[in-house]
Order: structure tokens, then C-alpha cells, then sequence
């Protein structure tokens, strides 16, 4: 059986990837005068705060156009505008089938913990009454590379103390179904069977996820 279950966040757990995108917009409209194509709402699923900056810098051109300074500057400017978002997020923001999903999983004692790209996972986790429920939270800050590289979910087993090919992990994004697989976990990917084929399972949506496929799915 496996041991351990490695959370994505933004689109597994709560779907934030709107404000995301909402808060980006309005700053590549302020500030690079441009409109952001509706693909970005995918593009930057899963993909770190400063990388998803630098993305869009490159769609607009402007690459070179600021100093890391100002770089950083922006990428606050758009997590202030991201968190009065996430302030008003409450327990019915949960998806579908996650909270029993949790509850079974931790009535088998299999240990949960998560492996978000987002600095806000914490304060999300309270929000939407769920930081207790989980026995780890990886923190990105204490990896090099994000996804699609490993580190996060390799950090997140390492927080319970389970080998991260005795782990499942659950991802909505491409880039974060690369990171699972490369990390030795079983993955299993939420959506479209088409976009996240490198997946070892899945599903459409996270009401169909179960401890039963979880463990199935580790043991094929
Ligand atoms: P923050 P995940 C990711 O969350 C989001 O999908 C991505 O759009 C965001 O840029 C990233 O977190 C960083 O978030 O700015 O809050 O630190 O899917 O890895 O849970
Ligand atoms: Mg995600």
C-alpha cells in the first residue's frame, strides 16, 4: 500500500488558478501594457511566482526592459492583488471529493502532505480549514528548482518521512505531472486525459479520485 499522498494545491485541492490569472492581467495591463491571452490561465499552472513573472515579461517584450529590483517589485505588486482574492476564501472552496478523500486516506494512516509552488499554501490551507488535516506542508522556498523539476514533491516526502516511490501525487498541471513522475511517486493527473497523458493514471475531476484508485493505482 503506499505510504504517503503528495497534495498539489492550485487546481487539486481549491482552484486559485483564477485570481491567479486575474491578478496577472491587471498587472501586465498596468504595468507592460499588455493583455494577457487567455492560455496563460493554463500556461502558469503550477509555475513559480518569479517564473510566471519572467514568462510574461517575455510575451510583452520585455525581457530586458527592468532590473531584477523592479522585477521583484511587480511580482509583489500582483501577490497584493492575489491576496485580497484568497482573503475571502472559506471551506466551500474545497473541490469536490476532497475532504472525504482526506478523510479516508487518513483512516488507512497513509500520510499527507503537500507540495504546492505557492508561498500562500499555508494561509490557503487555514482559509478553507484544512492546515490541520495535512502532516506536512513543503515550503518552495526550500527547493532550488521548480516544477516541472522534482524538488517539491521530493521536499514534500521527505517532510513525512516516506520515499517518494512509496507516494502517490496528484497534479492538475503538465508541468507538475513531469515534477511527480521524475520524483519516483506514482502520479495521477486531474483533467484532460489528452493533455496529461504522461500521467500513470486520470481522472477528469477530483470528485472521481478515491482512496480505492489511489491505491490501485500505486500497486499496478
Ligand atoms: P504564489 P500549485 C501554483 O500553485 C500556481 O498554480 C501558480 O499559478 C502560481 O504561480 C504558483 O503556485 C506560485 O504561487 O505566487 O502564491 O507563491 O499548483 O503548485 O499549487
Ligand atoms: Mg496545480
Amino acid at each position: 500500500m503506499m505510504k504517503g499522498v503528495l497534495f498539489d494545491l492550485d487546481g487539486v485541492i481549491t482552484d486559485t488558478a483564477k485570481f491567479h490569472f486575474a491578478a496577472w492581467s491587471r498587472l501586465a495591463k498596468e504595468e507592460l501594457d499588455v493583455e494577457l491571452p487567455s492560455s496563460f490561465e493554463t500556461e502558469l499552472k503550477g509555475v513559480s511566482r518569479i517564473d510566471s513573472m519572467n514568462r510574461i515579461l517575455k510575451f510583452a517584450n520585455k525581457t530586458n526592459d527592468f532590473s531584477d529590483d523592479e522585477v521583484g517589485i511587480m511580482a509583489a505588486k500582483k501577490n497584493g492583488v492575489y491576496l485580497k482574492e484568497i482573503e475571502k476564501l472559506t471551506s466551500k472552496d474545497i473541490l469536490p471529493g476532497i475532504e472525504n478523500l482526506l478523510d479516508s486516506l487518513a483512516a488507512n494512516n497513509v500520510l499527507l502532505s503537500v507540495a504546492s509552488a505557492s508561498k500562500n499554501a499555508p494561509f490557503i490551507l487555514k482559509k478553507l480549514g484544512l492546515f490541520d488535516r495535512f502532516d506536512a506542508i513543503a515550503n518552495p522556498e526550500n527547493v532550488s528548482n521548480g516544477k516541472p523539476a522534482p524538488d517539491i514533491f521530493i521536499e514534500a516526502a521527505k517532510q513525512i518521512n516516506v520515499d517518494p516511490r512509496e507516494c502517490v501525487g496528484l497534479e492538475d498541471a503538465v508541468a507538475g505531472v513531469e515534477a511527480i513522475n521524475a520524483s519516483g511517486a506514482v502520479s495521477i493527473g486531474i483533467g484532460d486525459a489528452q493533455e496529461l497523458h504522461e500521467a500513470d493514471t486520470v481522472v477528469p475531476v477530483t470528485s472521481d479520485l478515491s482512496f480505492m484508485l489511489l491505491d490501485q493505482t500505486f500497486g499496478e
